[in-house]
């Protein structure tokens, strides 16, 4: 089952999550922008502080400044943002909320993440409704408070190994970490610190692209 809705074409290579306080000097829009024209395949809209009212702003601004870049833009757990925005998608996280009852209201065209933090819960989770599921956190991170115990690159190769899914790995990785991915089984590589409040996100975007050949 490598895909329920075969005319959904994304691609999880290098999935931009972004960050305000690290995007906050270069700006959002110009951050994603630069990343885009080094090559990131996603972008995943994430603020855990702003209202819904703000974040819906910045996906409409984003949305448009995507648009003809084929670069589909994800909203992390806000389902009412993505769909206020028209986003191309939803990210939620384990308690986020109901997997199923987001699909029903985003529609089958909607590209629809979850994030798995081990094996019990890959075991236990229901793939039909969703599209990949993020695995994390690889390495341990000062970017996300309170994140679940390290997979390291065994752990994370057990769960792609093992899911049905389309899978991006995250959680400290950078460029350095392109090969070890792939041989893990994972999609992709998913990164906030190592293009978010980089000096030059483009610069940084396209070393991912050149670890890999
Ligand atoms: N989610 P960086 S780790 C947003 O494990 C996020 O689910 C994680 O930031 C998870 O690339 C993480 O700077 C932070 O380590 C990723």
């Amino acid at each position: 089952m490598s895909n329920h809705h075969p005319s959904k074409a994304f691609d999880l290579s290098l999935y931009l999550v972004t960050d305000a306080e690290l995007c906050a000097q270069a700006g959002l829009i110009d951050t994603v922008l630069g990343a885009v024209r080094g090559g990131v395949t996603m972008i995943q809209l994430r603020d855990k502080t702003a209202t819904d009212t703000e974040l819906t702003a910045q996906a409409r601004t984003l949305m448009t400044a995507l648009q003809g870049t084929g670069v589909p833009l994800i909203i992390n757990d806000r389902l009412e943002v993505a769909l206020a925005a028209k986003a191309d998608g939803l990210h939620i996280g384990q308690g986020d909320g109901d997997v199923a009852e987001a699909r029903r209201c985003l529609g089958p065209r909607a590209i629809l993440g979850l994030s798995v933090e081990n094996c019990t819960q890959l075991a236990t989770l229901d793939p039909e409704p969703l599209d990949y599921l993020g695995l994390g956190p690889v390495f341990a991170t000062s970017t996300k408070q309170d994140h679940a115990p390290p997979l390291g690159m065994e752990g994370l190769a057990a769960l792609a190994t093992a899911s049905v899914l389309p899978t991006v790995a995250i959680g400290g990785l950078n460029a350095d970490h392109v090969k070890a991915v792939r041989q893990a089984g994972a999609d992709g590589l998913a990164v906030i610190s190592a293009i978010c409040g980089q000096a030059d996100p483009q610069a940084a975007a396209t070393a991912f692209g050149q670890a890999d050949r």
